[in-house]
């Protein structure tokens, strides 16, 4: 599991390498801009049962057959199942922003997650959307101008919508 340090220590080691000054420029940058990083992670940990709750809602809404008898959130046993599965991605994502890094996300979520799905016969593109859908709240909250200082955060807008858009093609 990496941070975005501890990544570029390691590429620089594999290497046999000193760290760059672009290297080390870049990693300047993020620290000047951790306030940001930091905001985004406390509004979507803070936020993290709705955003669940509401993208859940809204993919049973549009996926109906999912939450009808013979459904694979048909009972409420599959149904917690469904709701935990959300936000333990939620939460990896949130890991992932927090480091500033993806490969918590992907060690620890991610990996063999799409083979878990097909042998219980539970539908990945089903989950994808899901993902997708706490993307959209979660960048809205994150973006939300009001009660803070507004700054450019177009970058971290992408790296976010980049750690969803990695967990929903993981397994969609
Ligand atoms: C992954 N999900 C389920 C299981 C596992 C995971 C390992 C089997 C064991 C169990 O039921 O608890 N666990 C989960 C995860 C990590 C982990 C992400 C990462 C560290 O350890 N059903 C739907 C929706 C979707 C869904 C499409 C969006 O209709 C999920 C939610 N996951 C779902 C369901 C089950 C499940 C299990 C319904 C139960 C399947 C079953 O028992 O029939």
């Amino acid at each position: 599991m990496f941070d975005a340090f501890t990544k570029v220590v390691s590429q620089a080691d594999a290497r046999g390498e000193m760290l760059s000054t672009s290297q080390i420029d870049a990693l300047s940058q993020m620290v000047a801009e951790s306030n940001k990083r930091l905001d985004s992670v406390n509004r979507i940990t803070s936020n993290a049962s709705s955003i669940v709750a509401n993208a859940a809602r809204s993919l049973f809404a549009e996926q109906p057959q999912l939450i009808n008898p013979g459904g694979n959130a048909y009972t409420s046993r599959r149904m917690a199942a469904c709701l935990r599965d959300m936000e333990i991605i939620l939460r990896y994502v949130t890991y992932a922003v927090f480091a500033g890094d993806p490969s918590v996300l992907d060690d620890r979520c991610l990996n063999g997650l799409r083979e878990t799905y097909s042998a219980l016969g539970t539908p990945g593109a089903s989950v994808a959307t899901g993902v997708q859908k706490m993307k959209d709240a979660a960048l809205a909250i994150v973006m939300d101008p009001s009660g803070i200082t507004s700054g450019d955060c177009n970058a971290l807008q992408s790296e976010i919508a980049s750690y969803f858009d990695r967990a929903a093609a993981a397994v969609g």
